[in-house]
């Protein structure tokens, strides 16, 4: 993927075969009808206004971005179908987002209405299936909400058309269709502006947009930063299709090019993180099959196309991404091209790369010589898209692809590529090593599970089956918690401090494992992760039932500092990794020690940074000598921990999301990268990668 960082010219292109548009009213037209249609136009708008949630998710930033995407996304589909080369991208000074393309411009030719297709566009919801986006709309599935969405939600929007020899214009002034008058007065119609005459062979759509701000949140904003990754997703998925995005806000910007000439091949790249054992393994194809479609009420069979795209390689970690798309939407519950691609994978690596393996020969005595889908994807990192007109999409958020017949394509694409790179398509080296690394995660998986099963033998057989190390509650449920303790000094003061009742404390004393980067069999083989596990009772992996769970609660309760900032990366990312749904289930928090206390009248006072310790210091008259600093839980009297992290009163607890866990994983490997090497830009660079970090807690 190449970023260059200059300014760029937009360049024609030739225009393509116009398609005919199927809109056509066989009424004649008369001024009657004119105002009917208007007024239903507007009042399909004002449904959008009314309910702007329903159609972009909501009114902060996450609603102010979807506009973008839908704008965006229109230039991407004509891009997509080969018509457009070039995509602009700018944000504007005044809050306003202008798109171009040089596509082959939104139809410019009355209809019998009176009405252009490009003032269709704007104001019918749900024209977009008709003009700007065909059958193999990027803007579908959830996200598409068509343009009309955004002129609903804009205070103004002005497009031009660049077609014919001229450029045409119409502006909404509050979603109402005209133009400007030369005297600067703005007059309704439905007549498109003639601005100027350009050469016969450009073309191209040119939107600008500015939000209402009537209906935003006032803090929503545009970040540049996430207009960078949708338009590198963009990039990868329409090789070759080239978008400059500049952002005007700041000062001195720069427009920023992306282009990304290798397709899904840069897209696996971008996303392989540490050594590979394989190269990027690409395979092509395209295929017909039959779907049974309704038109006009009968049931008939059409052929449809369908090009099948896919890039894979293997790295070194024990992390699978799978991203997958169908056209340009990306499908993130997968579906049936994703399915077919797994199976392909499972059946191939096992009957063509490690049946003969002769390390897995002592396991097949019990039938356990077989690779499972997670033994072959340890490692796997790649992207599956699938192009067809239609397709059908399932599931509550639409972003699964339903499609029946995929599957089968993909399945027989992916055996016969993958197929091919194990027969001498791919370096020996590398099918070897693949090879190596499947065969090694069945043995690590059967060994893990073997031992599993003889703790749990052992365990039945002792009183409780507990770690020696867990001070238990007496009540379990809901209402219990368990407290996760950093080091043996405030695991004291913890237990002391408790409701011995409902809080169990589990202290922490070896090297927590990083779940992120260990296998199955070095995660169980960890003692301080076998404690945790066991003290929670509920499994753990693909058997995890939180159902089971002892606890309602689980608290991480480390220092704050580096050290406690790794330990709880490592406990998250443990939980992120084997026993997910806990998360999931909002029953995973983080204490938040105070970092300061001192007295005032004869009462403890406590602030959790060194801006709070500023204001109370001022409230109350203390000087900042007379305030002490925790350096460590275990400095913490048992009064003071009590009343700080322990009783639900008082205390302050993070609940944390599977946004932390990710992020914890992500932090946890900078740890890792990082140990050992001078300590100094080590934090530094700890502290500045890592949201999860807080910055100002740390010492140093
Ligand atoms: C539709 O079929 C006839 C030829 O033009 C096709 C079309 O509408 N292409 C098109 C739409 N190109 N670009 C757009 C578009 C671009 C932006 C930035 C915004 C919108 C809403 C549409």
């Amino acid at each position: 993927m190449a970023t260059a960082r200059k300014a760029t010219e937009k360049k024609a292109v030739s225009t393509a075969k116009k398609k005919p548009t199927k809109r056509s009213s066989t009424r004649k037209s008369s001024s009657n009808d004119y105002d009917q249609s208007k007024i239903q136009v507007l009042e399909g708008l004002d449904a959008v206004r009314k309910r702007p949630g329903m159609y972009i998710g909501g009114t902060g930033s996450e609603g102010l971005h979807h506009l973008v995407w839908e704008i965006i996304d229109n230039g991407v589909d004509e891009a997509a179908g080969g018509f457009a080369s070039s995509i602009d991208v700018t944000l504007h000074k005044d809050g306003s987002i202008e798109v171009a393309d040089d596509g082959r411009g939104i139809p410019i030719g009355k209809k019998p209405d009176g009405r252009t297709a490009l003032e269709v566009v704007f104001t019918e919801l749900h024209a977009g299936g008709k003009f700007g986006s065909g059958a193999y709309s990027a803007s579908g599935g959830l996200h598409g909400v068509g343009a009309s969405v955004v002129n609903a939600l804009s205070s103004k929007l002005v497009t031009e058309v660049d077609r014919d020899g001229f450029t045409w214009r119409l502006v909404f002034l509050e979603r109402e269709p005209g133009n400007y008058l030369s005297s600067g007065k703005f007059k309704p119609s439905s007549k498109l502006a003639k601005v100027k005459k350009i050469p016969k062979n450009r073309s191209g759509t040119r939107v600008r947009f500015w939000p209402d701000l009537d209906v935003f949140d006032s803090e929503a904003h545009i970040e540049s930063e996430q207009i960078r990754e949708h338009v590198a997703r963009v990039c990868f998925l329409v090789p070759g299709l080239k978008v400059v995005f500049h952002d005007k806000r700041g000062k001195g910007s720069k427009p920023e090019t992306f282009v990304a000439n290798g397709g899904l091949a840069d897209y696996v790249d971008h996303l392989s993180i540490g050594e590979t054992i394989t190269d990027i393994v690409t395979i092509h194809d395209e295929a017909t099959f039959e779907e049974k479609v309704p038109v006009d009420g009968k049931v008939s069979t059409v052929t449809r196309p369908c090009t099948i795209d896919i890039a894979a390689r293997w790295v070194k970690g024990f992390d699978t991404t799978v991203v997958s798309f169908v056209n340009t939407i990306p499908t993130s519950d997968g579906g049936t091209h994703v399915a077919g691609f797994e199976r392909a994978l499972s059946r191939v690596a096992n009957e063509e790369l490690i049946a003969d393996a002769k390390k897995l020969k002592k396991l097949a005595k019990h039938g356990d010589d077989r690779a499972t889908p997670n033994d072959i994807q340890e490692g796997l990192v790649a992207a599956v898209k699938v192009t067809v007109p239609e397709p059908q999409f399932k599931g509550q958020t639409k972003q699964e692809l339903g499609t029946p017949a995929i599957r089968n394509l993909v399945y027989e694409t992916t055996k016969s590529g993958f197929t091919d790179w194990i027969a001498g398509g791919g370096k020996k080296i590398q099918v070897n090593a693949l090879r190596e690394k499947i065969t090694q995660a069945v043995i690590n998986r059967v060994a893990a599970k073997q031992q599993l099963d003889a703790r749990r033998k052992a365990a039945n057989l002792t009183s409780t089956g507990m770690p020696d190390k867990l001070a238990d509650c007496r009540i379990h449920g809901p209402d219990s918690e368990l407290l996760i303790v950093e080091g043996n000094s405030a695991a004291g003061p913890a237990k002391q401090g408790r409701d011995a009742e409902t809080m169990a404390v589990l202290p922490l004393r070896g090297k927590v494992v990083n779940a992120g980067k260990a296998s199955l069999k070095q995660v169980i083989e960890n003692t301080e992760a076998q404690a945790l596990i066991t003290a929670i009772g509920a499994g753990s992996g693909r058997d995890f039932d939180v159902g089971q769970s002892r606890y309602g609660r689980i608290i991480i309760l480390c220092d704050a500092d580096v050290d406690g900032s790794h330990i709880r990366c490592l406990l998250l990312t443990l939980i992120y990794h084997h026993m997910r749904p806990l998360l999931e289930a909002g029953m995973v928090y983080a204490a938040q020690p105070p970092l300061f206390a001192t007295k005032h009248k004869g009462e403890p006072v406590y602030a959790y940074d060194d801006a709070e310790r500023e204001t109370i210091s001022e409230r109350i008259g203390v000087p900042f000598e007379k305030w002490k600093r925790f350096k460590g839980l275990g400095e913490m009297n048992v009064d003071e921990l009590a009343e700080t992290t322990l009783n639900p009163a008082t205390r302050i607890l993070k609940r944390m999301n599977m946004d932390d866990g990710k992020e914890a994983q992500r932090a946890a490997k900078l740890f890792d990268v990082l140990m050992g090497s001078d300590v100094a830009t080590r934090k530094e660079y700890i502290v500045s990668n890592s949201s999860l970090i807080d910055q100002e807690l740390l010492d140093i």
